[in-house]
């Protein structure tokens, strides 16, 4: 039985909500890939809660439990920005190999295109030829400028033409993809730094955000991957790929207590819409099994 299935069947069979419901409760979430610490503080918070409000139906528990799950992600901030139309806007998508950022930058691009904005495409992924053709493609089918140099070049001189064209043009919006190979912390904070000083330099006031791209499906590790990012070049929010393949995402409660890391996005399948702003009620209430 999957997730969604596990937790809708634990609030059918359970009747009181004794001891064993609240241990039992904090097992599941923690199958529902929210962290070991995080699980047992949400289902003994949930359990003072009931006890203060004399709540006794799991029906009622489960409703409490989605409101207490949703403070956690509303605490941590979750819209994704508005970009003003007058204003510069970087938007540069991290993250491992293969979690989805290639895609995930032709996706945000469309979105803004179909707003009508004119963005622009930088292929700062320059370690494999293949990235850069694919942002090509992508921007062939969408009808959006690509600013690509050649494989192995410098990802900073990629978002520098960009700035160049976007300012020449007029185009007001850049979307980076950047390389996903499994940066060891170091190069990874090299690499973006220049990539900041180059932001910084050539467009002072451009507002200049970082998503951290994970991938659904791998549960915990992404967890573990976006502290490590986390620590090492400050993301803005995440962007969750990939939901349509699993029914957990529980993830997404750890990265907003632990790290206070808001989830901007939620990708949905592989076509250019499968793209919406995360909203906190909707997430929680499915992953409470309520809808
Ligand atoms: N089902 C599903 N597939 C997705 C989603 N987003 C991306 N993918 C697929 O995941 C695979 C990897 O996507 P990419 O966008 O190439 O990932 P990447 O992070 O750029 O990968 P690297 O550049 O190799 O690090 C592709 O087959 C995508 O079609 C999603 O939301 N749902
Ligand atoms: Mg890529």
């Amino acid at each position: 039985m999957n997730f969604a299935g596990k937790i809708k069947s634990f609030f059918a069979r359970t009747h009181a909500l004794s001891e064993e419901f609240f241990e039992e409760l904090s097992d599941l979430l923690v199958e529902g890939d929210i962290g070991p610490s995080e699980a047992y503080s949400a289902a003994e918070l949930l359990r003072e809660r009931c006890k203060k409000e004399k709540i006794s139906s799991p029906q009622e528990a489960r409703a409490r439990l989605a409101a207490l799950l949703e403070e956690i992600l509303i605490k941590a901030g979750t819209r994704p920005p508005v970009l003003p139309e007058d204003t510069l806007a970087v938007i540069l998508l991290l993250g491992v190999n293969g979690v989805g950022k290639t895609t995930t930058a032709a996706k945000i691009a469309a979105m803004y295109r179909d707003l009508g904005r004119k963005p622009i495409l930088a292929a700062a992924d320059t370690f494999r030829a293949a990235a850069i053709d694919q942002l090509k493609i992508h921007g062939e089918r969408l009808g959006i400028r690509v600013v690509a140099h050649r494989q192995g070049g410098d990802p900073a001189a990629v978002v520098y033409d960009a700035l160049e064209t976007a300012h020449a043009g007029g185009g007001g919006l850049i979307i980076a993809d950047t390389a996903g190979r499994m940066h060891t912390k170091t190069a990874l904070v090299e690499e973006l730094r220049k990539i900041d000083r180059i932001v910084d330099t050539k467009a002072s006031g451009a507002r200049y955000i970082k998503y951290l791209v994970l991938d659904a499906t791998t549960g915990r590790n992404a967890l573990a991957q976006a502290e490590i990012f986390h620590g090492a070049v400050s993301p803005e929010a995440a962007v969750l790929t990939k939901y349509d393949s699993t029914a957990r995402g529980g993830g997404v409660f750890s990265l907003a207590s632990a790290l206070r890391l808001p989830v901007a996005y939620l990708c949905t399948g592989e076509k250019y819409g499968d793209i919406q702003d995360f909203d906190p009620r909707k997430f929680t209430r499915e992953f409470a099994g309520i809808e």
